[in-house]
């Protein structure tokens, strides 16, 4: 048990968690189990924990009618591992999966697995292999994405059923996207070559699309006699913000953070459904536990973690702590029925143990879980945390972000206490968080018995398992000066990177170039990736002049395709992103972005795009001959 009203608390010397399963005696019942894994939400965002400027009337009845948790971590600030850990029982470095799962190269850049490797103890096999009917509705994001398109399909994670969105293999729902002034687009489209069907849907509505899913699958299950087990993981409330069009201009006009709360609501309505289904069935009322939660804090502008330091990405509470609301009339203890439990703290990979004895499951042979058995304080029986402490380590590519510099490597949470340092111990700082949630007062200089014990072990525990490049990613550069140098001649196979990149945010952008496609499709220029960035490019035989901004593409097509021999080509993009391209001496398109170019992080390739691509392209890397590239900036 923790001692929250004592400082002094005792570093007990468990090993990094052993519990190993011996074989348990099949119940009577196997309950159901729903979880459902919010994207990006922060740790304030359901009105029943403290939101005022939005009202999620669905979750809140949930809450009223469970428990509501109040010191639940999930075990990564962002996507992947968290989901890693939550579906695993182990902390996701484990398996080298340590930050969002990108590209190929950005995920080698990182250290990073490409997929998780079907091997880990999917808390899903061990369910199935229990009897349990599995299915996966929704965001996945643990393989399958980008140009990652050889990833498993989620069906060989232990689900007998998947169906997933633009980060996941195999069946998916794709969004429409509907402005209040009735204009229709579509995102994520490149999505299609990891499987099919593809069913495009209203962005605001695809949360219902994987509710819709998930109940007849529930019903058929129910109908078999099987218990279930099912995942309803939606896209919501990530961005982009897309609530429903009729909302939009009214949601907009209130900026960021008013489209993000239409979104929050849209979805509580969507999930009424979901829990409504459960409820009115007094077969599943009385035997079903759900579990709601999100994978990590909430983007910057978005949504809020009240009194919590940081958001997404971060190690600070902001990032890692989550509401988890437990449901289960049947189930939860009846006094504990409506209560907040603010005192236990436990993490998202302490779940699958949990949930594997609440299933009389058993985990593969010879699996050590991170996690430890709460099943006694999910169903309020107990108000025990988990004994070990829980440690973090941020994402690789995450040192700075949202404004934060030189973000702490390394956290470890046990009992009140809380320690961030770096990979070598350095720059701890200590925080008490029963009276400083906020990590507000660093008491590391009046607490160094504490610093020490909790340095040691949470270095221990980093060195045991895999690393990625978090260190080398997260030296901090030189300051940067703004680049005053206007003009490049650059040449083909020229990788301008890191310091030697061009400065263009906030100019305008000239290229003037000659080249002989030699009817080959690909890359001329290109600077930046899928966020932000500028390229030049043939497509189908078609020069291109391609814009992102905010991961919107603009480009400006040609007309005809290009004539044999050597083209002489002037782009220009201007500062309010007027895009135009010169073939020959004749305009062959032109385009608008409408935006001011921000500076990307990816640097700038004449004949490639490496790391993240700006444009669609059919080919990136260019086989024909370049002759020269002029960059001029203004
Ligand atoms: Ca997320
Ligand atoms: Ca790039």
């Amino acid at each position: 048990m923790y001692g929250f009203s004592s400082r002094s608390i005792v570093l007990c010397l468990l090993p990094l968690v052993a519990l190993v399963f011996g074989s348990d005696a099949r119940g009577d019942t196997q309950p159901n189990v729903v979880v459902v894994f919010i994207d990006d939400m922060g740790w304030a965002d359901f009105s029943c924990f403290g939101n005022t400027d939005a009202e999620t009337p669905a979750i809140d009845r949930l809450a009223r009618e469970g428990i509501a948790f109040e010191q639940f971590y999930v075990n990564s600030p962002i996507c992947s591992p968290s989901r890693v850990a939550i579906s695993t029982g182990q902390y996701p470095q484990r398996w080298r999966i340590t930050s969002y799962l990108a590209h190929r190269q950005l995920n080698e850049l990182r250290g990073l697995a490409q997929w998780l490797d079907p091997k880990a103890p999917m808390l899903a096999r061990s369910l199935k292999q229990a009897g349990y009917a599995t299915g996966h509705f929704g965001k996945w994001h643990m393989g399958g994405q980008r140009d990652v398109d050889e990833a498993p399909p989620i069906t060989d994670y232990g689900f007998d059923t998947s169906l997933t969105n633009f980060e996941g293999m195999g069946a998916k729902l794709l969004p429409l996207t509907k402005t209040g002034d009735g204009k229709v687009g579509k995102i994520w489209g490149d999505a299609v070559r990891l499987g099919e069907p593809v069913t495009w849907m209203q962005r605001s509505k695809i949360t219902r699309g994987f509710i819709d899913a998930a109940i007849p699958f529930m019903e058929k299950a129910e109908a078999a006699d099987k218990p279930f087990y099912v995942n309803v993981w939606p896209d919501d409330v990530h961005s982009p913000f897309w609530p429903p069009a009729e909302e939009y201009n009214v949601a907009k006009s209130k900026g960021k953070r008013g489209l993000y709360l239409a979104v929050l609501e849209t979805m509580d309505r969507q999930f009424s459904k979901l829990f409504s289904y459960i409820r009115d069935n007094p077969k599943l009322r009385n035997n079903t536990l759900v579990l709601v939660c999100s994978d990590n804090g909430c983007e910057l502008g978005a949504g809020q973690a009240g009194p919590l330091k940081g958001y997404k990405t971060h190690l600070f509470e902001g990032g890692i702590r989550s509401p988890l609301i437990v449901w289960g009339p049947g189930l939860v203890a009846t006094g504990a029925v409506g209560t907040r439990n603010t005192t236990s703290v436990f993490s998202a990979i302490d779940l699958t143990p949990s949930l594997l004895r609440l299933a009389h499951a058993k985990p593969p042979a010879g699996t050590i879980y991170d996690g430890e058995d709460v099943l006694d304080t999910l169903l309020g029986k107990s108000t025990a945390g988990r004994q070990a402490e829980i440690f973090f380590r941020r994402p690789p590519d995450r040192k700075n972000y949202y404004g934060f510099s030189h973000l702490p490597d390394l956290a470890v949470r046990q009992g009140a206490w809380k320690l961030l340092c770096d990979y070598d111990g350095s720059r701890a700082q200590l925080f008490h968080l029963i009276d400083d949630p906020g990590e507000k007062d660093n008491l590391a200089v009046d607490n160094p018995q504490v610093v020490s014990e909790l340095t040691t072990k949470l270095l221990a525990w980093n060195k045991a398992i895999p690393q990625d490049n978090g260190l080398e990613l997260g030296k901090q550069p030189e300051k940067k000066t703004r680049s005053s140098r206007r003009r490049y001649s650059l040449q083909q196979g020229d990788d301008l990177s890191g310091k030697s990149a061009p400065d263009y945010g906030g100019r305008s952008v000239s290229i003037t170039t000659s080249f002989d496609s030699k009817g080959a499709d690909g890359v001329i220029l290109a600077q930046g990736g899928d966020k932000q960035g500028y390229a030049l490019y043939i497509r189908e035989g078609k020069l291109v002049l391609g814009v992102r901004d905010a991961w919107k593409l603009t480009e400006a097509v040609a007309s005809e395709p290009l004539t044999s021999g050597i083209a002489t080509v002037t782009a220009t993009i201007s500062k309010n992103g007027k895009m135009q391209l010169v073939i020959n001496g004749k305009v062959a398109a032109t385009a608008d972005a409408a935006c001011v170019l921000t500076q990307a992080g990816d640097g700038l390739q004449v004949g490639d795009d490496k790391i993240k691509p700006v444009g669609k392209y059919t080919s990136t890397t260019f086989a024909g001959s370049i002759s020269e590239v002029k960059l001029k900036f203004d």
